[in-house]
């Protein structure tokens, strides 16, 4: 069974079970015809090594929820029930994290990818999936305050075969760039370095089946990847309307450890205040502070906006703002600020203050006793430290 399903493209789980509240109902029927969700999840992820050695750079959690979890509640909220999901070579990680979609009441698929051969070549490998309907491809690391619900009734009701989020960006040599006559998108450029506007592309793209077309007669380019940039630019070449929307609110791509802390702490800036677990009488908590199910925070200082996770042991010690700390980590005698700490690692006995770091799942961060006083490191491959 296992075999006969991996040797097609294409496999999903039973039909969600689980019935939507009747206002979730009422809102999926008020709508017009189906629009489908295609979260890509592939990649290579080689600018978040060495976390993704052992990883999916989609699971990497972002106050303590994987990325792509909000991949899939932004295309819910936007009344998506079917979704796509493109995998690579940790499809196992990303099938067993997010199961058939019934949690969230949609019903995933996932479409297989041999090779991360660009973003252009997951959304072709998807066409017999798509079957004719409009879609949204959502770039599997990206996180959107707003979601898409917006924009994708827009694109649902309009005319258009292609529309393209933007958004103003301080260093747009560094991104897809479109020039624009009023909402119409005339041009995209690459990585400009003479920039013809400030407008970056985000990671979300609505289409109509033109853009199979396209992704089926573009040739890769000098990176060998099959371009979505090159396909868009294809749809204007060949008369296709393609509309473009500004985000509002903020869009964060996750691709480097830097984006990560800041996508946490973004996300941290809006959460709700709850202590689950056991604060003794001794520490003091400030701000919005999260602290789940089995957590222990003795002796602390805790100034949020800050997640402390299930089980988590927090002891004589200081968590600053903009600290996601993950299930099941010991922190003693020792101060962090914005950092995110994954599952079960520890950091016990530091000087200095941790900060502005990414501690992976398991690792220890503990003072050296005896002799001699050094700093003694058992690195992963690329991984980095800054010493003081
Ligand atoms: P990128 O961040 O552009 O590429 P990458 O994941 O290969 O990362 P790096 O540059 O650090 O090596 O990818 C954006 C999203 O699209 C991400 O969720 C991975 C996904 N993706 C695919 O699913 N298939 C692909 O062929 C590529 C290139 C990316």
């Amino acid at each position: 069974m296992e075999g006969a399903r991996r040797a097609s493209r294409y496999w999903s789980g039973p039909a969600a079970a689980g019935r939507p509240g009747r206002s979730v109902q009422a809102a999926d029927r008020r709508r017009g015809p189906p629009v489908k969700g295609l979260i890509l999840s592939g990649g290579h992820g080689t600018r978040l090594r060495p976390l993704t050695f052992t990883r999916a750079k989609q699971l990497i959690p972002v106050a303590n929820k994987p990325v792509l979890f909000y991949a899939i509640e932004a295309l819910r909220a936007a009344a998506i029930r079917e979704i796509g999901i493109v995998v690579g070579n940790t499809r196992d990680e990303i099938q067993a994290a997010v199961g058939d979609g019934r949690r969230w009441d949609v019903r995933v698929t996932y479409i297989e990818q041999p090779e991360p051969l660009g973003l252009a070549h997951a959304v072709k490998l998807a066409e017999d999936y798509i079957r004719g309907e409009p879609f949204v491809v959502y770039l599997g690391d990206n996180l959107l305050r707003d979601g898409v619900r917006d924009v994708v009734d827009a694109f649902r009701d309009g005319a258009a075969d292609a529309c393209i989020l933007l958004t103003p960006v301080r260093t747009p040599q560094a991104f897809g760039v479109a020039v624009l006559e009023g909402d119409r998108v005339v041009r995209l450029v690459e990585k400009p370095r003479d920039p013809p506007s400030d407008l970056a592309l985000v990671g979300v793209y609505l289409f109509h089946e033109a853009i199979f077309e396209a992704v089926n007669a573009i040739r890769p380019s000098w990176r060998g990847e099959l371009e979505i940039t090159d396909a868009i630019q294809y749809l204007l070449d060949h008369g296709r309307r393609v509309e473009a929307r500004r985000v509002t609110g903020w869009w964060k791509d996750t691709g480097r450890p830097e984006d990560i802390l800041e996508a946490n702490a973004l996300i941290l800036e809006a959460i709700e205040p709850a202590v689950r677990g056991q604060v003794d009488e001794r520490s003091h908590l400030s701000g919005r502070v999260v602290v789940a199910e089995g957590a222990v925070v003795e002796e602390s200082v805790v100034r949020g906006p800050a997640v402390i996770g299930e089980g988590s042991r927090i002891v004589r010690a200081y968590v600053g703002p903009f600290t996601a700390v993950g299930p099941r980590v010991h922190i003693e005698g020792s101060e962090v600020e914005r950092c995110v700490v994954l599952e079960g690692s520890a950091i016990v006995g530091l000087e200095a203050r941790l900060q502005d770091s990414l501690i992976g799942t398991g690792v220890q961060v503990v003072r050296c006793h005896g002799r001699p006083r050094a700093f003694k490191l058992v690195l992963g491959d690329q991984a980095r430290v800054e010493v003081l």
